[in-house]
């Protein structure tokens, strides 16, 4: 167990002081009352941040980060609505850098998209932003350059609302969540590329194989393995960077540095959760705790309560919680692929500590990651002949063909087994029983439709019931697409939701007034995620970024963007510039986004008005897909244009 106060001593004994100030934000955090967070203010609303690469211990080992004055995360920066403010970004580094301000309303040339934006910050140089604040909430900033936000480029953003804050606590506290890695960032990256799953140690193992003959026998083992391994893919892909190499941070400390908060019992203690991560998506819940959700990526939502959320990269969420009794409580952030977790505790008094939870089992991908919703479930009904009733649904059979591998030469045999395997699927009662994590919560929706969310009955979202995929002609770019797509905004996500306790669910959200344009779109934009796994390509609509012209916007429009999921992975989209208004079934208050993970074969749609001139980075924000090309730049004409 490091302590703060070890971890200290170690620090300086290791001549890593450069003075204390360098440890003011995690120190500030940790500090009982929101007034003593670290702000790094001058007169004017002036902040400096200075990057450095330098040795920065992570759960009492030495890494080599890029540091924000001197921390990672860098320092919180707290804003006022309707101010103006200056921030100088002085580039100690030996090469380019920039700071993009994530969820901020921002001038466009103040976005900080390297060659998008501007050139980017050259090495030794200091680059002046400067903007007004145009809205509240908690945000957060990175680097837009190449790698940096993994080596430790991310800080925390919080805005104070210029009206009294209808969300009302009695203190409160920034949880921001990340990954670290002690590899070069490079390199994971070179692993990837030769071998997708490079990181992913729970894949199914011979052990597993013969554990599943023993309990489903050999026909329906063999079959299974067939479907997913002719398509090249495992059911175990849940994150392609795992715990393997990652430690997962909370503030900046891994799980043996235990941040802590305090709290006096009754207090209602507000938490601002950022995920900072390059590539990890948490599952977070404080066990003996309700949380109340009062904010998605900085905007005011209606209050929901909910046990535990997944909080996708570049997600925040604001919860209150109202600690009562005189002990310590967890907050447990696992990896949702269960191969790590990142942890603190709030307590009544400084070094206590409380149970980590039980881990739960590692999730499995289902048939309806691969656009095959008939079939989730499927594991819960023994004795179902698959066979017959694919056959007995129209175009069941038909339905498989749109599997279609998109590789070429070895892997298009490949993917032909895998066919092959696919269109009798008798594999008979057992044959599912490796992907059950349609769970009956999953097959009961399947039959019974949205019965379990609040949105208005009479609202039908784009995408739902299913639709037959289209638009899957996209090269070598793209592996398989799913046979059909639909909307998935109330489902919880793969591995939750069945706990017996309540998960935030995207239909959850509901903004407490109208957006302020609630014109009928213009037009609808259709895009395409595509991937080729086994390769690491990632591109939109089969392309990557380097292949790929700017999506123009026109200045004034509203448009309905539709993003269609024909990958086997979550993505977390974010678009720059300008919010998206999710279409969810609540209408016209349906809540604001920067940020919108699409599930696995998912059809969603969000409306935009384009009142932001100039050009936008819209991408997956896992930093190793954005890498590998799933970006985009959506150009929003001139106002004179319009
Ligand atoms: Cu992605």
């Amino acid at each position: 167990m490091v302590t703060r106060r070890r971890f200290l001593q170690q620090a300086g004994a290791l001549g890593l002081l450069a003075g204390l100030e360098r440890f003011a934000p995690a120190y500030a955090w940790a500090q009982s009352t929101s007034p003593a967070v670290f702000q790094p203010r001058q007169p004017g609303n002036v902040f400096d941040l200075t990057l450095r690469q330098e040795a920065y211990p992570f759960d009492g080992r030495n890494g080599s980060a890029i540091t924000i004055n001197g921390s990672v995360p860098g320092p919180l920066l707290r804003f006022r609505e309707g101010e103006t403010v200056t921030l100088r970004v002085h580039n100690q580094l030996d090469v380019d850098s920039s700071i993009h301000w994530h969820g901020l309303l921002v001038p466009n040339r103040m976005d900080g998209v390297p060659n998008v934006v501007f050139p980017g910050i050259k090495a030794g140089e200091t680059f002046i932003y400067q903007y007004p604040i145009r809205q509240s909430g908690t945000y957060w900033y990175h680097s837009h350059t190449r790698f940096q936000e993994q080596s430790g480029l991310y800080g925390p953003i919080i805005i104070d609302p210029s009206e009294p804050d209808p969300v009302q606590h009695d203190r409160e506290y920034v949880v921001m969540l990340s990954d670290w890695t002690f590899e070069d960032p490079e390199r994971v990256m070179a692993h990837l590329k030769k071998q997708g799953d490079y990181y992913n140690f729970q894949q199914r193992t011979l052990g597993t194989f013969f554990h599943d003959i023993g309990k489903d026998g050999w026909q329906a083992t063999i079959k299974n393995r067939l479907q997913w391994g002719g398509m090249r893919m495992s059911p175990a892909d849940i994150l392609d960077v795992t715990g393997y190499t990652y430690t997962y941070l909370m503030n900046g400390l891994g799980p043996v540095s235990n941040w802590n908060a305090l709290f006096r019992p009754g207090e209602k203690v507000r938490l601002r959760f950022i995920n900072g991560s390059a590539q990890t998506f948490f599952d977070v819940r404080i066990p003996g705790l309700k949380l109340t959700v009062v904010q998605a990526d900085g905007q005011n939502v209606q209050p929901v309560e909910v046990d535990e959320f997944r909080i996708g990269v570049a997600e925040t969420y604001d919860v209150i919680v109202e600690p009562r009794e005189d002990k310590a409580y967890t907050i447990f952030a696992e990896s949702m692929d269960r191969s790590g977790y990142a942890g603190g505790t709030l307590a009544p008094r400084l070094g206590m500590s409380s149970e980590i939870p039980k881990r739960r089992p590692r999730p499995l991908r289902s048939m309806a990651d691969m656009g095959m919703f008939d079939m989730q479930g499927m594991g819960s009904m023994p004795g179902m002949d698959m066979g017959q009733q694919t056959a007995a649904k129209p175009g069941g059979a038909d339905q498989m063909s749109g599997m279609e591998p998109k590789g070429q030469g070895a892997k298009m045999q490949a993917g032909q087994q895998g066919m092959e395997a696919m269109p009798g699927m008798d594999s008979g009662s057992g044959g599912m029983a490796g992907m059950d994590m349609g769970s009956g919560d999953h097959a009961a929706k399947a039959a019974g439709g949205k019965a379990s969310t609040q949105a208005d009955p009479a609202q039908t979202l784009p995408g739902d019931p299913p639709v037959k995929h289209t638009r899957d002609d996209v090269g070598v770019a793209n592996q398989v697409s799913p046979m059909e797509t639909k909307n998935r905004l109330d489902e919880p996500g793969v591995g939750l939701g069945q706990d017996g306790w309540r998960v935030l669910v995207y239909t959850d959200l509901r903004s407490p007034k109208p957006y302020h344009d609630q014109r009928k779109p213009g037009r609808d934009i259709e895009l395409h995620l595509t991937g080729n796994m086994e390769r690491f390509i990632w591109s939109i609509d089969g392309k990557k970024y380097s292949q790929a012209e700017p999506i123009p916007f026109h200045y004034g429009e509203r448009l309905r963007l539709i993003m269609v999921n024909d990958t086997m992975m979550e993505h977390p989209m974010h678009l720059h510039g300008v919010f998206m208004v999710l279409e969810n079934g609540h209408g016209e208050y349906g809540p604001l986004k920067h940020t919108i993970i699409v599930k696995p074969a998912e059809r969603l749609s969000l409306l935009i008005t384009a009142d932001e001139p100039g050009r936008w980075a819209f991408h997956c924000h896992m930093l190793y897909h954005m890498e590998a090309g799933m970006f985009r730049v959506v150009e929003i004409s001139d106002k004179q244009e319009a």
